[in-house]
């Protein structure tokens, strides 16, 4: 199989382990060409710190889309995640129409907002209602509890509103657009001590649960873990079930692995010593 090569286009943040600096190494380490479009630079993310820099690179997105659509590059897939401005969301939008030329290239779109009821510190609403536009265009939408919520325009404030079986089926249906894309809803906990996904894969026309066991903390970036695992996986060939399955594993493994560390929370999890496990799930 050539190396399928990916087209990645989040933030770089410089500490704390999230966006560009899990999606590289995880793709590497899963036989993926990654080749980054970073959408801004950041000393820091903005989950736990205060006073980080922001380098908005918008500027950046045409000229890249530009220079790579010249010279002919093909992607396998392009994976989505943080923006930086109102006007990437749009730019972006360009990048994927851009690329699609060819109906082989997979648009997997992380649809970064916010997390836990809140939305991120640097999104504004505009770049919440862009977020929703780039979103409509995946072949595969990840979104947690509270950016589902805000992309299908509902109170994204709730609490266990649609931690019910019956709400994260309708949840995920309707964000499936009627069944023409694939969607993975993570964060869902119906029962204490476990923690999954309910996902519609649009190949089976299927909605089905996988859960795993909650390991007791939340770290900052395992959404983006967890999503560039199942870019990895899609992009080397697995289904959406196998895909959500590798994904799971190796969160659970980075998570159990670094609680006894006693990490900061902020620092994300200690996933590089365990990448190569990555490679016993393809
Ligand atoms: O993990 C999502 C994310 C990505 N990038 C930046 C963030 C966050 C979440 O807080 O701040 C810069």
């Amino acid at each position: 199989m050539p190396t399928p090569r990916v087209a990645a286009i989040h933030d770089m943040s410089g500490f704390g382990r999230c966006s560009l600096t899990v999606a590289i190494p995880v793709l590497s380490a899963m036989g993926v060409q990654c080749c980054p479009l970073p959408t801004a630079y950041l000393s820091t993310h903005t989950g736990g710190f205060t006073g980080y820099t922001f380098l908005d690179m918008t500027d950046a997105l045409p000229a890249t889309t530009a220079h790579w659509a010249e010279l002919g590059i093909h992607f396998d897939a392009v994976y989505t995640g943080f923006m930086g401005s109102e006007a990437q969301m749009d730019l972006v939008a360009d990048f994927v129409r851009t690329f699609r030329r060819d109906a082989s290239t997979l648009f997997i779109c992380d649809p970064v907002m916010g997390d836990h009821g809140k939305i991120y510190k640097t999104y504004t609403p505009a770049m919440c209602a862009g977020m929703t536009r780039l979103a409509a265009l995946a072949d595969v939408v990840v979104p947690n509890l509270t950016e589902a919520a805000v992309l299908l325009g509902e109170d994204y404030s709730f609490g266990a509103q649609t931690h019910d079986e019956a709400g994260c089926r309708r949840t995920v249906e309707r964000l499936s657009l009627g069944g023409k894309r694939s969607v993975v809803l993570t964060g869902v906990t119906l029962r204490k001590g476990e923690i999954g996904a309910c996902l519609f894969d649009r190949e089976r026309g299927e909605t089905e649960f996988l859960f795993d066991e909650f390991v007791g903390k939340e770290f900052h970036g395992t959404g983006d873990l967890f999503a560039s695992v199942l870019t990895g996986a899609l992009v080397r060939g697995k289904g959406l079930h196998s895909a959500v399955q590798l994904a799971e594993f190796f969160v659970r493994e980075c998570a159990l692995h670094t609680m006894p560390q006693k990490i900061p929370s902020r620092e994300g999890v200690d996933f590089e010593p365990l990448l190569w496990k990555l490679h016993e799930g393809l």
